[in-house]
């Protein structure tokens, strides 16, 4: 999967490409990143990327030609790869919230621009013109969509083929399940007087797997009650859930 990224802050990617499964999905060639500067996109001599607000307030906002010329640069060099202009993606405060199943949805594409705010946010005509979805990732301030565009990256590249090793594998699917995972210990045995529950001692794996889904059902009923609701409605929760569910209630 190709990702072409506007950012002013293209450095901030290296967090992307220099470690961890993002790093291996770069350099195994599962993901290319490309970073793309307004700033590079500038006519006049001070290289402006930002402007006052039109009708007064603080803050700036970026300009809509260096963001115009930078997509149209983007799209003719896919053109040119005779690859079809992907689907712009602005990350912002004011997006729909980014879930699991629009993830998966965004994951069977060849390619995304993803479109980087900084300051209060982007001309809106550039928006109305060039952008095709436009995602936030909760309702909470972070400075810029350059971390927000990394995330969701992130989160793509997880489900692209041959990313993830099996064992990362197993993991992800104990997530994509609709609950929240169980607790984990590893060595020592005792740690500080808290000891490891006997049963993942016990060499039964089908007691294990039990022990661990009673854990799942509970937390996630006492942290997150709406997902338990949502499981229930996706026919995700069997009759020895729900039993668990009721005792425990
Ligand atoms: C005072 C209005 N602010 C909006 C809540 C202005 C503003 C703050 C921070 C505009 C943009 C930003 C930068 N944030 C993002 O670009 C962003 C973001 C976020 O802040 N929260 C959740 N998801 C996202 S995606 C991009």
């Amino acid at each position: 999967m190709r990702f072409d990224v506007i950012t002013l802050f293209p450095e901030m990617f290296s967090a992307f490409t220099g470690s961890g499964i993002t790093r291996r999905a770069v350099q195994t060639g599962k993901v290319q990143l490309y970073t793309w500067n307004p700033r590079d996109f500038t006519k006049d001599v001070y290289r402006r990327v930002d402007d006052r607000p039109f009708g007064g307030g603080p803050g700036m906002v970026m300009m809509a030609e260096p963001l115009d010329l930078a997509l149209d640069a983007i799209a003719e060099q896919g053109v040119k790869q005779a690859v079809q202009v992907a689907p712009v993606v602005y990350v912002s405060p004011a997006g729909q919230p980014l879930t699991h199943a629009r993830v998966v949805e965004l994951s069977g594409l060849p390619a995304l621009t993803l479109l980087c705010g900084r300051y209060e946010g982007v001309d809106e005509r550039v928006l109305t013109k060039r952008v095709n979805i436009e995602l936030s990732i909760g309702d909470f301030v972070v400075s810029g969509g350059e971390l927000p565009a990394m995330m969701l990256m992130d989160a793509l590249a997880r489900q692209l083929p041959g990313v993830l090793n099996d064992a990362e594998s197993a993991v992800q699917e104990s997530f994509a399940n609709g609950l929240l995972d169980c607790p984990h210990y590893t060595r020592p045995e005792n740690y500080q007087d808290q000891t490891v529950p006997s049963v993942l001692l016990s060499g039964n794996h089908a007691q294990i797997a039990s022990w661990r889904r009673k854990q799942a059902l509970q937390r996630t009923l006492a942290r997150r009650p709406d997902l338990i609701e949502k499981a229930r409605s996706e026919g995700k929760l069997s009759k020895d859930d729900e039993a668990v569910l009721a005792e425990v209630k």
